[in-house]
């Protein structure tokens, strides 16, 4: 097997390339982002995430290397970004199209190509396969084409990369066939061949249905706070029922992937995606109703100063670093707003960098300054300090504290 060149060394293609090399794959990462590249080079990792500073060791061992450079080799795999255009509602391709290119201009006839990065169905139609094309060369002659989406939850990344089923859509069920090979030697679990069209929709179905389940346990939390009745019980007691799971409320729904990918599936089938709607609504709504939580438990305890007010948890979710679309700095952008943002205090222990005014970066020394504490996530730091929270009115988002005269949503 030759050397597999993994483009965009992020959440995804990181681990994924550290994975595959430290199960013999001779791998090759490569970004554009020639300060990432010059950090991994340098020995460390970019993102914390259980387990990754041990896989990367191990793939370092095995002789992986990160380069800015597109390698000519036979198999590449594009892990890029693929946000959504916010007017439009539909993928913005344009970091795809970009690898695609920088990968055209360098490979060898033959080579397959592979889409990791999340897309809905047809974009691989609609954006990749005439960038290729436009280099002259034949699709299915010349260059093979792949869909293999990622499926791996932060958090437990590492676990899930060697766990989960995937799936793998290809033009040709030989090609298909080959990479799974490839995903093979470190993934455990199914894996599924199919065209890519199914492997894209699939992938944006998964996490749709999960966004859809959430906006149903949030919208409880609403109905259940309008009428005064305890959505946790509620829940909890339902979840006996052998065919029903509800989620749990929360904040609202961060992160990469469950906030974006069912707007590919409104963008592109208008009228059509109802439900699908309706739950982004749903989802996210959840900041401005903390906030109007907040409003009205200040109210309840003749709390006026606005600077008394701490939000614990920044990321998008507990126990990581990613802060993409996260529910705090939504509700934080909505304050900015009614211009009382600055005022209020912030804290995260896995966020260093200051990325709003007013963030500390001390468990103590936040709590001795504000009077109530949101608590936005459920980071083990706080499930192991609740003590701490003794005294302070405390707003739990999370329901992680069962202190007497704690507020949830
Ligand atoms: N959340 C709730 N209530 C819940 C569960 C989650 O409010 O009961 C919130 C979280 O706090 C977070 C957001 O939803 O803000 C999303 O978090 P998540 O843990 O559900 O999922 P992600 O976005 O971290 O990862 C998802 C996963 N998809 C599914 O579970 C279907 C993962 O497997 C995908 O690989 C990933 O998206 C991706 O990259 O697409």
């Amino acid at each position: 097997m030759s050397v597999v060149n993994v483009i965009g060394l992020g959440y995804i293609g990181l681990p994924t390339a550290l994975m595959m090399a430290s199960h013999g794959v001779e791998v090759v990462g490569t970004d554009y982002n020639r300060e990432l590249v010059a950090t991994l080079n340098a020995g460390k990792t970019t993102f914390k995430e259980e387990g990754l500073d041990e896989l990367f060791q191990e793939a370092l061992a095995k002789g992986i290397e990160f380069s800015s450079e597109y390698q000519v080799t036979d198999t590449y795999i594009v892990s890029v970004p693929t946000p959504y255009d916010e007017v439009s509602k539909k993928v913005d391709a344009k970091y795809v199209q970009g690898a695609v290119k920088s990968v055209m201009g360098v490979c060898e006839k033959g080579a397959v190509l592979v889409i990791e990065s999340t897309v809905s169905p047809g974009t691989i139609d609609k954006y990749v396969r005439p960038v290729i094309e436009e280099y002259g060369f034949t699709i299915g002659k010349d260059i093979h084409l792949v869909h293999a989406p990622e499926r791996i939850i932060p958090g437990n990344m590492v676990y899930e990369l060697l766990h989960n089923n995937r799936t793998i859509g290809a033009d040709d069920r030989e090609v298909g066939e080959k990479i799974k090979k490839i995903y093979a030697t470190f993934c455990q679990g199914d894996i599924e061949v199919t065209d890519i069209r199914t492997a894209e929709m699939t992938k944006v179905v998964e996490n749709t249905f999960r966004d859809i389940n959430i906006a149903y346990a949030n919208e409880l939390a609403k109905i259940c706070r309008s009428d005064n009745m305890d959505v946790y019980e509620i829940i909890r007691i339902a979840n006996k029922h052998p065919r029903v799971n509800i989620l749990t409320p929360g904040p609202g729904v961060g992160g990469h992937c469950i906030s974006v990918d069912p707007w590919f599936l409104v963008g592109d089938y208008p009228g059509l995606a109802n439900i699908i709607l309706a739950a982004r609504k749903i989802n996210d709504s959840m900041p401005e109703f903390v906030l109007e939580r907040i409003h009205d438990i200040m109210k309840e305890n003749n709390m006026t100063d606005v600077s008394r007010v701490g939000f614990y948890g920044l990321t998008y979710k507990a126990n990581v670093d990613d802060v993409r679309e996260s529910p705090t700095l939504q509700l934080l952008d909505s304050m900015d707003r009614h211009l009382c943002g600055h005022q209020v205090k912030v804290y995260d222990p896995f966020v260093q960098k200051d990325l709003v005014p007013n963030q500390m970066h001390n468990l103590d020394e936040f709590l001795n300054s504000v009077d109530l504490v949101v608590i936005m996530v459920r980071h083990n730091e706080i499930k192991k300090n609740l003590d701490k929270l003794k005294g302070k009115i405390v707003f739990d988002t999370q329901k992680i504290c069962n202190q007497q005269g704690t507020y949830y949503l």
